[in-house]
């Protein structure tokens, strides 16, 4: 899969896609990564992406010509453009699995108070993630760059663990445990040293179930995806 980025903050996303797992997935070619720094795609001498508001107000809104010119000129017959914005539908697995199989994807991040409403005519959807404030789209599409890039296939060391994870089965996780078995006065429960496999794995079924009704009430609605 290849990945796109277009931001206007290119030295946000040094750090984050050059550890670990992604970075081992860029080194074994499962993920080719690409950051542009839209200003790259102004023609003036000050490398203007914003302007003030027609009708006036605060803040300034992120130009619609470098942004085309940018998405015409990464854009491919497989690409699918994403655009990063508060407005966007909310970022869940199920999104997560959908867009680690498309081909190409080039993730539009924006800035500041908001962007001219042209811009969305670039895009195959709009994606946020999550009910609070950021200050741009660069650590959203971090977030949806690793929630797609683990779900390649070979990317993670073994292929079974993600599927087990949290969300894929709609539960939170079973409360784990290693070594020692007790510890300042905590101790591991009993059923876990017992060795009975069968009931260890109704043990975690349980504690799943429980946590999840307890902390996460909206994951058991029927109809959720997650
Ligand atoms: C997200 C792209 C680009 C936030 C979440 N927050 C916010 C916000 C911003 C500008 C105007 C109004 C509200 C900051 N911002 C972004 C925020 C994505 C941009 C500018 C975003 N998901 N995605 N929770």
């Amino acid at each position: 899969m290849k990945v796109d980025v277009l931001t206007l903050f290119p030295a946000m996303f040094a750090g984050p896609l050059d550890e670990s797992i992604l970075r081992r997935a860029r080194e074994s070619g499962l993920l080719e990564m690409a950051v542009h720094d839209l200003r790259d795609w102004t023609h003036d001498r000050h490398r203007t992406v914003d302007d003030e508001p027609y009708g006036g107000g605060p803040g300034m809104v992120l130009k619609p010509g470098p942004v085309f010119e940018a998405v015409e000129a990464l854009s491919g017959d497989e690409t699918r453009v994403v655009l990063m914005t508060p407005q966007g539908r909310p970022f869940k697995q199920a999104a997560a699995r959908e867009l680690s199989g498309q081909a190409h994807l080039l993730l539009v991040c924006g800035s500041y108070e908001g962007f001219d409403e042209r811009i969305r005519s670039l895009a195959h959807e709009e994606l946020s993630i999550g009910d609070y404030v950021l200050t741009n789209g660069a650590l959203p599409a971090m977030v949806v760059i690793d929630a797609v890039a683990r779900l390649q296939p070979g990317v993670l060391g073994d292929d079974t663990s993600s599927a087990e994870e949290s969300f894929s089965e709609g539960l939170l996780e079973y409360p784990q445990y290693t070594r020692p078995a007790e510890f300042r006065d905590m101790k591991v429960p009993e059923v876990l040293l017992s060795g009975h496999h069968a009931e260890i794995a109704r043990w975690r079924r349980e504690q799943a179930e429980r946590r999840t009704r307890e902390r996460r009430p909206d994951l058991c609605e029927e109809d959720n995806d997650e």
